[in-house]
């Protein structure tokens, strides 16, 4: 009587292992899905702004994409275009700004609270 118990304690763990993994597979294929309809977009673009810098410092985009700066420091930055194209307002800890690059050209920017924070957009 005991080992029957124990043998379908062994079954049903067994059972649940294989759901688990099946639910692992779908989450993986899934993943994959949505990395290729990112790269197919090729809309959008982020800068991180931390620890006193833009990351990437250049970014390449093509023309027509929006890029989104969020300040990931711990201090208030901005985001202002050297040539005068855009401007932020001051942003704080996990605020935005957006900017959509319609034309190609390169757009040197800066933080106008830490000037010598310093980056450019290259837009082809
Ligand atoms: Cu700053």
């Amino acid at each position: 009587m005991r080992s029957w118990w124990v043998g379908s304690l062994a079954a049903a763990v067994m059972i649940a292992m294989l759901f688990f993994a099946g639910s692992m597979r779908v989450r993986a294929e899934n993943d994959g899905v949505n990395n290729h309809n990112d790269q197919a977009a090729a809309t959008a673009a982020d800068v991180r702004i931390d620890n006193f810098s833009f990351a990437p410092q250049t970014l390449t985009v093509a023309a027509g994409t929006t890029i989104t700066w969020t300040n990931r420091d711990d201090i208030p930055h901005s985001v202002v275009s050297t040539d005068g194209v855009f401007k932020s307002k001051v942003r704080d800890t996990d605020e935005k700004f957006s900017y959509t690059f319609a034309k190609a050209g390169v757009y040197p920017y800066y933080c106008s609270i830490h000037p010598k924070m310093t980056g450019k957009v290259v837009v082809q």
